[in-house]
């Protein structure tokens, strides 16, 4: 039994004609318009599958396939269908789509299941827009409340919950009302490990932990021309230590440990004038959870040293946090059975990039399954896969899913 590769790819780029980036990727980013039409052509293709979709309170949306037991708790496949602004066609949705070939498959072949199939688009599990990334499974798993999420801004200051209600996207159900026999996510790995081992398959047995910590550095507006350098209240100098500083952190904890800063906002962003406020947010990863926070620590100690040593005012705030996950052994071993029983290469491997996936293994059994990516290049417009591991990565799935929600026919 094996998924339809063509219709899968075919699918792929149907929905990468939405939200088009300027150079072959994707810019559908989360309560965008472009959103908006991506969830209503899912919605169509889940219609035509015989599915029934729901959408909790955060845009979330969950289509369903019925088991034949009705009292059997779902098993649910997913990832999500919005982009980084200059994002690739496969990040999030070739979970989401490989999830309904799933299911278009099983329909294909008549398959029934006791545990109903439900699946699901997250909504901004990317963070890019508002963050943090994975909002909507973290309101679900408990982690955030719903008016927090509902809050969150926006570089243009508008909130989560006016651009749902806006794009017309704004659910009935209970955010974590829904209960999950298991959850699949399957993803590219948008690292270049598997690339690089020539291995087909990743079976995702754990995911790095995280910090997002916001930086507010204040300084003193003042004229780039006429003021003396000894006069200066150089936020933007107290930047550029900091980040260089970060960088000297992570090379310090290898192996095993990343961090950088991908968002930095000058004000007033004048050529001519020094910043007063200078706000970026550094991402900093590792899978191992007492480095994690000492190395948190670190950067605080060591950036209020420099903050201090220029005048600079300075605030830290943790936008952004999940500890290091372990999925769910008995999942894990159904995804490694399946690609030894399909003749896949795979190797166990620790997710570098956050899923919706670690909040759901809050709440039920989790786990992943990953394909390579060409270069190991993910959150770049240049992203790509081939047609062959985006299918493999499929049929691992599916045939990792029919197991746990138990074929009856
Ligand atoms: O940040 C992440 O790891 C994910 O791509 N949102
Ligand atoms: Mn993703
Ligand atoms: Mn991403």
């Amino acid at each position: 039994m094996r998924i339809n590769g063509d219709r899968l790819w075919d699918t792929l780029m149907d929905m990468a004609k939405i939200g088009p980036g300027i150079a072959g990727g994707n810019n559908r980013q989360t309560l965008t318009d472009a959103d908006a039409e991506g969830r209503s052509l899912f919605k169509t293709w889940c219609d035509k599958a015989g599915m029934t979709v729901g959408v909790d309170k955060m845009g979330t949306m969950f289509a369903t396939r019925a088991g034949t037991d009705p009292d059997a708790l779902p098993v649910y496949v997913g990832s999500h269908l919005d982009t980084q602004p200059t994002g690739g066609k496969y990040d999030g949705v070739l979970g989401v789509l490989a999830a309904l070939e799933v299911v278009r498959t099983m329909n294909d072949l008549g398959i029934k299941t006791k545990h109903p199939i439900v699946v699901t688009n997250w909504a901004n599990e990317e963070g890019a827009r508002f963050a943090p990334a994975m909002l909507a499974s973290g309101v679900f798993a408990g982690v955030h409340t719903l008016d927090y999420a509902y809050g969150r801004k926006d570089p243009d200051g508008k909130t989560y919950g006016d651009e749902l209600k806006r794009i017309g996207w704004l659910g009935d159900e209970e955010v974590g009302a829904r209960k999950m026999h298991a959850y699949f996510e399957y993803h590219i790995e948008q690292g270049p490990i598997l690339e690089a081992a020539d291995k087909t398959i990743g079976v995702v047995t754990h995911c790095q932990g995280l910090w997002w910590l916001e930086f507010t550095l204040t300084g003193k507006e003042a004229h780039t021309g006429s003021t003396p350098m000894a006069m200066r209240v150089n936020a933007g100098l107290a930047m550029s230590r900091i980040v260089e500083m970060v960088q000297s952190v992570a090379m310090e904890n290898q192996p095993g440990a990343v961090a950088g800063v991908g968002q930095v906002f000058f004000s007033p962003n004048s050529r001519n004038v020094l910043p007063g406020k200078v706000v970026f947010t550094v991402d900093l990863r590792t899978p191992d959870k007492e480095k994690l926070d000492r190395m948190r620590a670190k950067i605080e100690a060591e950036t209020k040293k420099i903050s201090d040593g220029l005048g600079v005012g300075c605030a830290v705030e943790a936008i952004g946090h999940f500890e290091p996950v372990t999925f769910d052994p008995k999942l894990v071993a159904s995804v490694r059975n399946a690609a030894e029983k399909l003749g896949y290469s795979h190797m166990d491997i620790i997710s570098g990039a956050g899923h919706d996936a670690c909040w759901a293994a809050k709440v039920a059994p989790a786990t992943m399954v990953m394909c390579p990516c060409v270069g190991g290049l993910s959150h770049n417009e240049a992203e790509e896969i081939s047609k062959e591991w985006a299918a493999a990565g499929a049929d691992v799935l599916f045939h990792a899913v029919v197991e746990t929600a138990e074929i009856v026919a």
